[in-house]
């Protein structure tokens, strides 16, 4: 449950006004929110507090996270000379507060971590955009005006994206989540030429270090097939494909991870049970599956609510 800790005061205490990514820096503040839900809820696996632009913000692209709206870029990414903006990722001396991080985690944790990258595509929708976007405009517009230009930045954001992921891996996150976040915006086609040969290059190196890899993105049902085939162990969906759906446009071979509704939270508790209850019969019991929500926790949830989706996803037992 992606932001579990976003809709706890233990957490609005912690993190108070500041910038997300200065807490992001701050190993003992960010272990520490790593660990609040784990507390809390009694979840199977925890996901590491940072962010899928903090490579980028670390090596000077321009990019910081507003309060109340998400990544921006003051200056976006226009030209080949802001290619040079990108270079390489060394993690050791660019991110060490998410290693250690990672590492301080890891030492108080009794159940798996998951470390995360951004998918080159998303990540560079926003320093294209300049920010969250609706349509990807200019994204697209760039993808069709300049291949070259689009390849040369796909190339460099999946570097950075490998460098990133790799380094959690030695630091011993036990398995890793490629969050494409905004792949739903385009079509199979546009994924297949676009997006495909980047983010399988990501899963093909980390296939060498023997960790469950996991991928995910929003409004992806058309693109279930093409997601799956492109290298992950997991496949993460949102609530928009039903689960058996879902899980035959994955394939047998691979898990399914999703996928319920967020936004129903704030709904009855039996309307809540019911769509659970929907979920587990239809994934049928069968093996590989991850219940999960199809998107992040929203701040307004109320802690309890959640706790009871865990002690009822724990619980639950199909009728034999
Ligand atoms: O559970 C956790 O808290 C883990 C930490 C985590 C993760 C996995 C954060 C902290 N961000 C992310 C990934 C992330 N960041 C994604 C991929 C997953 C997803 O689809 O949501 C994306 C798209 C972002 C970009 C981002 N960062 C947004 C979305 C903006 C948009 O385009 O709509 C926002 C609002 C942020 C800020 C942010 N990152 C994380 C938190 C808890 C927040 C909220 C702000 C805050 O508390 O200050």
């Amino acid at each position: 449950m992606r932001q579990a800790g976003r809709s706890l005061p233990e957490y609005r205490a912690l993190r108070k006004e500041g910038s997300i990514l200065e807490a992001i820096k701050k190993p003992d503040i960010s272990t520490e929110i790593t660990l609040q839900p784990i507390r809390r809820y009694g979840v199977d696996a925890a996901i590491l507090f940072s962010d899928i632009v903090v490579p980028v913000h670390a090596i000077g692209f321009g990019v910081e996270i507003e309060p109340g709206i998400g990544p921006v870029a003051a200056d976006p990414f226009r030209s080949s000379d802001d290619l040079k903006r990108l270079r390489n990722l060394n993690p050791e001396l660019d991110t060490p507060y998410v290693l250690d991080t990672i590492k301080g985690c890891i030492e108080e944790l009794e159940i798996p971590l998951i470390g995360f990258a951004g998918g080159p595509f998303t990540v560079a929708s926003y320093l294209i955009e300049g920010g969250p976007s609706r349509s990807y405009q200019k994204t697209k517009a760039l993808m069709f005006s300049d291949r070259k230009l689009w390849d040369s930045l796909m190339e460099r954001l999946t570097d950075i994206t490998i460098q990133s992921l790799l380094s959690q891996v030695e630091a011993g996150v036990s398995a890793i989540q490629l969050f494409d976040s905004w792949a739903g915006s385009l079509s199979p086609s546009q994924y297949e030429s676009f997006v495909f040969p980047y983010s399988q290059k990501v899963f093909d190196i980390l296939g060498e270090t023997g960790v469950p890899r996991i991928h995910f993105g929003v409004g992806t049902g058309e693109l279930l097939s093409l997601m799956s085939d492109v290298g992950a162990d997991v496949v993460g969906v949102d609530w928009r494909v039903p689960i058996d759906t879902a899980r035959e446009r994955i394939g047998s071979r691979k898990a399914v991870q999703g996928n319920l509704d967020p936004a129903i939270l704030g709904g009855s508790w039996s309307s809540i049970e019911s769509e659970i209850i929907t979920i587990m019969k239809k994934i049928g019991g069968k093996p590989g599956h991850i219940f999960n929500l199809g998107h992040g926790v929203t701040p307004d949830v109320n802690p309890d609510v959640l706790l009871r989706v865990v002690e009822l996803v724990h619980d639950f037992r199909l009728e034999t």
